[in-house]
């Protein structure tokens, strides 16, 4: 039997609805990566809520220091409110590059980060090494967690509870995203570095946020490397060398489209690119 798509006229509706499906039900957004669930040999769930009336999920508001980003806001929508931003370019770059043209004007932010089983989240790294904050709503109000905390309780939110917005602050100077899919545009990447750096006066590393996506099941920051380039001129070839010495942090998964030893082993190409870029940008 197909499952029960409800269509949520607003916020309150869908939570509501959610509640009262409990574990049989859950947030239909674009659903790019729900409609792939039998290729991963998963089941639909009886039920789902559709996101896709509900407006005030779909705002981006962009502000001189932060930058709030509905749930619903699609990868096309979000490239294209980033464009040009400073600081933003990780992210603009992951909601642009990801997936591929029809893919990106269905698919959401909340879905890439709420989709638990989905290690090659594009928008996860760059929303790790930006700082970004999500918000939970539910019935009994609302909740606002770091992201690492939500990647962690994720598929413990319980029924009722879905992810609203995503708040980032805009302090990085720079930042930028390396990505390699293995054959073709559209594939998902084997591999994903997210870099944002803020420089000292002497033009030198003063703060880096590093993440690394795709390697691990779970996307997560690079926090020996980020040490390591504390001082470090802006050097591709230098943070390939560090990111070098430092990539026995990670133990790869293997997976269809890679082993877990080449994830880990294109890890410093990726810093090396990621700095190029940023330097491009400068
Ligand atoms: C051909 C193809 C290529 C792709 N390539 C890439 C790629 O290169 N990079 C990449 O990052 N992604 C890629 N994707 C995956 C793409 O599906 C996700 O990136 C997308 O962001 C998922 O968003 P969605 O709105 O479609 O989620 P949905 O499929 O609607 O939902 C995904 C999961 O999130 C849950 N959910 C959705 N919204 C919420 C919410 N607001 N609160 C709580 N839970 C929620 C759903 O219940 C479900 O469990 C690709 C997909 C396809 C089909």
């Amino acid at each position: 039997m197909p499952p029960d798509i409800y269509l949520a006229p607003s916020l309150p509706a869908a939570v509501d609805a959610l509640d009262e499906r409990g574990e049989a039900g859950a947030p239909l957004a674009g659903g790019t990566w729900i409609m792939r669930a039998p290729l991963r040999g998963a089941a639909f769930k009886p039920a789902y809520v559709a996101l896709s009336r509900i407006a005030a999920l779909k705002t981006i508001a962009v502000g001189e220091a932060r930058i709030e980003i509905g749930a619903g806001a699609t990868h096309a929508a979000l490239a294209k409110a980033l464009d040009g931003l400073s600081g933003l370019e990780a992210l603009a770059t992951a909601a642009g590059k990801s997936a591929n043209p029809a893919v990106r004007h269905m698919a959401t932010v909340g879905g890439n980060l709420a989709a638990h089983d989905f290690a090659a989240a594009d928008l996860v790294p760059a929303l790790l090494a930006l700082g970004a904050e999500v918000e939970i709503a539910g019935r009994r109000g609302e909740e606002r967690m770091a992201i690492e905390t939500f990647l962690h309780r994720r598929t413990a939110l319980g029924p009722g509870r879905l992810l609203t917005k995503i708040v980032l602050p805009r302090s990085a100077a720079r930042s930028a995203h390396a990505r390699l899919p293995l054959r073709k545009a559209g594939d998902y990447p084997v591999a994903v570095v997210s870099l944002a750096v803020t420089l000292d006066g002497a033009g030198r590393i003063a703060i880096a946020d590093i993440a690394v996506g795709s390697v691990e099941a779970v996307a997560r920051r690079w926090t020996s490397l980020e040490a390591a380039l504390a001082g470090q001129a802006l050097d591709p070839d230098t943070l390939a060398r560090l990111a070098e010495t430092h990539s026995a942090d990670f133990t790869g998964r293997d997976g269809v489209e890679a082993p877990g030893w080449y994830r880990v082993r294109v890890l410093p190409a990726l810093v090396r690119r990621a700095a190029t870029l940023l330097l491009a940008a400068a």
